[in-house]
């Protein structure tokens, strides 16, 4: 795995499993609908993570899926924290941990931190204490899944259901279109934090997702990875279509794929040519009852955003300055 670069993997297509690490963190036998993207998802990012990482996972389906007690698909210490402190929970390990090498009782090269939650356990329940973390600068790699809704509890809209969406709690109808916000933007909000790394991803494109993972475990200071989960139970559309939908958020740049690096924007997937938004709305049941003119207004956002995105990418310098801290010399006291 190592040879294969990550330049390379930009130029696979395909998944080939002889180039994934053949060790399993997140075993098979958890209850996951057929066709979740976000167990996909889960898999690929344990297997970049490593052997040696301590999880906090906040409650969502990835928990509730996995770990009925006493059986758990997770190969790694993993921890179950309530939805609004999964980061506070990272952070309490990262000081732990710090404690622990100050005081000579930790042998070798200290486990990886890693905070997970869904999209209703980040972008609303949790964010609080993700700010926090990530503003104090704490050692750790946060991941949402993100299949765009309170999922586990019966499909509730989020901050980040997108526009026109069904769920039970936008349902549409004479007086509604569905969701009536736009989906808030994650990112952005981690890359004000000012933190070194902040990227997207999906587990369509594996092998991007895998290497954004390693960056960010590897980089000292506070990391955050939107991943984009296809849930085929509340999107309502064919569990054999998963990887293909997350393919075509990409290619319709509903979901680009990109990072930002030290307030660097970079895109790691570029499409050439943008399908039309429609191929990626069509096979979804939650936007069935869509009509021209808000596909029409849904194009027209996704199009604008992206052009912003790119211009972002253009720009020579960062999101925010990086300039090395040099201490004034100590003045002689006279
Ligand atoms: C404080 C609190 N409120 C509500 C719940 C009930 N609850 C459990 S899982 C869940 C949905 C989680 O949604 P999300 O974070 O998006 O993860 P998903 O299930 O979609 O993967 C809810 C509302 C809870 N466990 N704790
Ligand atoms: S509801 Fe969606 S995210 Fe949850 S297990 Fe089923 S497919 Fe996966
Ligand atoms: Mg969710």
């Amino acid at each position: 795995m190592e040879k294969f670069g990550y330049a390379q993997s930009q130029k696979y297509d395909t998944y080939a499993s002889r180039l994934m690490p053949r060790e399993e963190f997140f075993t098979s036998g958890h209850r996951s609908c057929q066709g979740c993207g976000e167990a996909l998802a889960v898999r690929w990012v344990c297997k970049a993570i490593g052997k040696d990482a301590i999880i906090a996972h906040a409650t969502g389906c990835m928990e509730i899926v996995s770990s009925g007690l006493p059986q758990t698909a997770w190969m790694h210490p993993w921890i179950h924290v309530a939805f609004e402190n999964t980061a506070a929970v990272a952070s309490g390990i990262d000081a732990a941990l710090k404690i622990l090498a100050r005081k000579g009782k930790l042998a070798g090269a200290p486990p990886k931190v890693v905070a997970m939650g869904g999209d209703g356990g980040t972008s609303d329940i949790g964010l609080q204490a993700l700010s926090g973390a990530m503003e104090r600068g704490h050692n750790f790699t946060y991941i949402c899944w993100d299949n765009e809704a309170y999922m586990n509890t019966g499909i509730q809209r989020s901050s980040s259901t997108p526009f026109g969406a069904m769920t039970t709690t936008s349902p549409p109808g004479k007086e509604s279109i569905g969701q009536s916000t736009w989906k808030k933007d994650m990112v952005a909000i981690a890359v004000a934090h000012n933190i070194p790394y902040v990227a997207t991803a999906c587990p369509s494109y594996p092998f991007d997702l895998y290497f954004k993972v390693k960056k960010a475990i590897e980089m000292p200071g506070p990391a955050y990875i939107h991943v984009l989960s296809v849930c085929p139970t509340g999107w309502r559309s064919a569990t054999d279509l998963s990887v293909r939908l997350g393919r075509l958020a990409v290619e319709t740049a509903v979901f680009p794929l990109y990072e930002v690096e030290h307030g660097r924007y970079h895109l790691t997937v570029e499409a050439p040519r943008l399908r039309p938004v429609k191929d990626y709305l069509k096979p979804q049941g939650r936007f069935r009852h869509l009509r021209e003119p808000e596909l029409d207004f849904i194009q027209r956002m996704i199009r604008a955003r992206y052009e912003l995105l790119l211009e972002k990418c253009r720009q020579p310098y960062g999101e925010f300055a990086t300039v090395p801290f040099t201490p004034e010399p100590e003045q002689e006291v006279a």
